[in-house]
């Protein structure tokens, strides 16, 4: 600030005692001689040197020092040994179809053959169209044989079979015929209750027995053409034949028997005797 006269500042003070010592140095020569008079008129002489300090103490450990930079890459190092085998790898997929080839040379010349014969093709389709004959019949076995398994009366000497087809009385007399057995014949209260029973066991009202009296109107036979012993089961008031076209006989579930149309159809019983079929 102009006008103001402020304290020397201390920087300022250092700066003029150190002026006056370089005064001082100058008014020296080197012999030790005064060089002017101005100087010896403003010398400032400093003390003594003074005695050397104590040792100080061991200094802390520094700091660790930073990184150092990455050294320099070294020498490719010696070839490894020899890893051990792998495992042998998946199966590759199939390759492409190859190409065809050449078409190879003809063989040689065959030698000649046997005189041919006169095919006696009627013979063969007969012997065919016995086969699906066969074929047919067998599966009507299999068929009746299967609901044979699902159930069967016996006594001593007889089977007895309820087939759950509706058939009329001829039909039904065939078809225990030609599997060896025959309409069931009822010719004792044993054999008759057996039958009865099964009938009613089965939830049914009425099934054709063998016999009637087709022949001759009123003489009743089994269908093994034997005629009626003293047996017979007739229910009160049969046989009566009031159509004069009854002349079949069903069982009822009771057991008792009544003449009745022979062109209706119903459930039947075969019988096969026992040593026949144990004899096949
Ligand atoms: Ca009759
Ligand atoms: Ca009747």
């Amino acid at each position: 600030m102009t006008g103001v006269c402020a304290p020397p500042q201390r920087s300022q003070l250092i700066l003029s005692l150190l002026f006056l010592f370089q005064i001082r140095s100058l008014c020296f020569e080197a012999d030790g001689r005064a060089a002017s008079d101005v100087c010896s008129s403003h010398t400032i002489l400093p003390g003594p040197k003074g005695e050397g300090g104590q040792k100080g103490e061991e200094g802390e450990g520094g700091r660790p020092g930073k990184v150092g930079p990455m050294g320099p890459k070294g020498t490719k190092g010696d070839l490894g040994d020899r890893g051990n085998q792998g495992i042998i790898g998946k199966i590759g997929p199939i390759g492409g179809k190859g190409d065809k080839g050449q078409k190879g040379s003809p063989g040689g010349t065959g030698g000649k053959g046997k005189a041919g014969t006169v095919c006696d093709c009627g013979r063969y389709r007969k012997v065919v169209g016995q086969l699906d004959i066969s074929v047919a019949r067998l599966k009507t076995s299999m068929k009746f044989v299967k609901n044979v398994i699902a159930g069967i009366r016996e006594t001593e000497d007889k089977f007895y079979y309820l087939v759950r087809e509706e058939k009329n009385y001829r039909e039904s007399v065939t078809h225990c015929r030609i599997r060896g057995g025959a309409l069931a014949m009822p010719k004792d209260e044993g054999a008759n209750t057996l039958i009865a029973d099964y009938v009613a066991q089965s939830g049914l009202f009425r099934v054709f027995i063998g016999i009637n009296d087709l022949e001759q109107e009123g003489r009743y036979v089994f269908t093994d053409d034997t005629p009626l012993g003293d047996y017979s089961r007739w229910r009160e008031g049969e046989p009566d034949d009031p159509s004069g076209r009854e002349d079949c006989v069903e069982m009822l579930s009771s057991g008792h028997w009544n003449d009745t149309e022979c062109h209706r159809t119903m459930y039947f019983v075969c019988e096969f005797a026992k040593r026949r079929v144990e004899a096949r």
